[in-house]
């Protein structure tokens, strides 16, 4: 009988426990150590490990320290636009609990914090006078992270546009909201970048000029027809430019700025010559109306001509702005757009999942590790980007604590294992990949989901304020100790 086999029996007859009791242990050497300190799945030494989150998600407060209104105010407290009519007023109340909070992130030994700035809290009005209390709160946590050996990266636009801008003339859909976020950006720069070093101008053009302006499921809630909508988009990318300006000219020497955006991730069906070229053909153009034009200074003529005569109106002069040199590029990274070569005139054609294709707790959250790879490797590519960001990666899962109180989220941990071992490799073939945000810290306000979709390391109990570390957490914290696929 095969020796193998007869292990297996005796298995079967005696019970794993009197196995492992009875068999002669293997020896370390042979196979733990290599699995454990395998050099082939490190990261590159210096590697940015960090977290992310975002004001309106997890701030509360909305009403202190002179705070204004943001469109996410009204819409949240609107009837029927988010799930259980959830708002962000209290959220993990994380503007009186940051330093808790910060604690959470040095247990992590994260040594960076993505966190964004409330243009409300610092213009009310969204223009004209500041607040200088509502700067404050940004003050005090830079501060305190900085005494706690994590670096800020600062994100001055996650949606929560002051409601005084959409009243008055319609938010992103006027030219008035893209100086007005210029300025807004120059007057934190100024204020932050003796200890804020990186900036990120916007959040998600591919979400929030998409889901607010023309499938109307966030805020403000708008469908625009196309040809105000595709205006709508090229102010928000000229908003970014004149953000970058800004930031050059009212920042400190030294200080970075970038962009996060969560770009159609284009992965070829087949790791072949053939389906490579057509997904990098397919990240220029299912990107053209944001990341394209921002890294080319030009929209792609296959844009203007889909868009037609809804196309967008700009100057020469709009877009020499719009393609301000960046410093980085942030990448956000949930799911792949499965691309293959054909014979259409782009030479590229988008696969739609099939019905069994699977995915986490949030349904448009589809499975897909080598997205972590090839979102980074085509921007390197394509652009000669020198310093690229994953500015957030994560899930959801149907996260229910134990009888120990711990959540295990093994999903989540299976999830972050696979992707992050595609982001290995994708530092190992030499791609410019600095750090990685993992989305989120905490469980919170999942925009229209309302709190029904938690994203955390951290477990957050909403009656009480409790967090408590999830599994996840526990893996987190073996990844960054050990620079390595966990
Ligand atoms: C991003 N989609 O949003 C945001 O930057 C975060 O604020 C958010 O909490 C996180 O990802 C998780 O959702 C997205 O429908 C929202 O494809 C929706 C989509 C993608 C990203």
């Amino acid at each position: 009988m095969d020796h193998d086999i007869s292990r297996r029996t005796f298995s079967q007859l005696a019970g794993l426990g009197a196995l492992s009791a009875a068999m002669p242990r293997v020896a370390a050497t042979e196979l733990e150590d290599p699995a454990i300190a395998s050099p082939g799945r490190s990261f590159p030494k210096g590697f940015l490990w960090g977290s992310a989150t975002a004001s309106y998600q997890v701030e509360g407060a909305v009403n202190e320290d002179g705070r204004g209104p943001s469109i996410w105010d009204t819409f949240s407290h609107t009837p029927g636009k988010t799930v259980d009519g959830a708002t962000g007023d209290v959220a993990d109340d994380h503007y009186h609990r940051y330093k808790q909070d910060v604690q959470l992130m040095k247990a992590l030994g994260v040594k960076a914090y993505r966190f964004s700035i409330a243009w409300p809290r610092v213009f009310p009005q969204g223009s004209g006078s500041p607040n200088p209390k509502g700067l404050d709160f940004y003050n005090r946590l830079v501060d305190e992270l900085l005494a706690n050996g994590i670096q800020p990266f600062a994100t001055l636009y996650h949606w929560d546009l002051p409601q005084a801008l959409q009243d008055d003339g319609g938010g992103w859909e006027s030219r008035n909201t893209s100086e007005a976020f210029g300025h807004y950006a120059g007057y934190v720069a100024q204020h932050l970048s003796d200890r804020v070093k990186h900036f990120f101008t916007t959040n998600e053009f591919g979400a929030f000029v998409e889901l607010g302006y023309a499938i109307g499921i966030h805020a403000p809630g708008l469908k625009l027809p196309p040809g105000r909508f595709n205006q709508t988009r090229h102010h928000a990318v000229l908003g970014h430019g004149l953000a970058v300006q800004a930031i050059r000219a009212n920042a400190r020497p030294g200080t970075k700025v970038g962009l996060a955006e969560n770009m159609t991730i284009c992965v070829p069906v087949i790791e072949n010559d053939a389906h490579i070229r057509a997904a990098e053909r397919a990240t220029r153009e299912m990107n053209a109306p944001y990341m394209t034009v921002i890294q080319e200074g030009r929209y792609t003529d296959a844009y203007l001509e889909r868009t037609g005569t809804d196309a967008p109106k700009f100057t020469a002069a709009d877009l020499k702005v719009i393609s301000s040199p960046l410093d980085f590029v942030g990448i956000n990274i949930y799911t792949p757009t499965w691309v293959r070569a054909d014979d259409s005139p782009l030479g590229f054609t988008a696969v739609p999942n099939p019905g069994s294709y699977p995915h986490m707790a949030s349904s448009w959250l589809t499975i897909g590790p080598e997205a972590l790879y090839w979102g980074p490797r085509n921007v390197a590519k394509i652009w000669k980007v020198q310093e690229i960001y994953i500015t957030e990666n994560g899930c959801s899962s149907s996260d229910v604590p134990a009888a120990d109180g711990i959540v295990y989220d093994t999903d989540r941990v299976m999830y972050l294992r696979n992707y992050l071992s595609q982001l290995q490799r994708a530092t190992a073939d030499g791609v410019p990949v600095k750090g990685y945000f993992l989305w989120s810290l905490m469980d919170n306000f999942e925009w229209a989901d309302g709190y029904t979709n938690r994203f955390g390391l951290h477990y957050v109990d909403y009656a009480t304020q409790k967090r408590t570390p999830k599994l996840s957490a526990s893996f987190y914290r073996e990844v960054i100790a050990r620079n390595t696929v966990a």
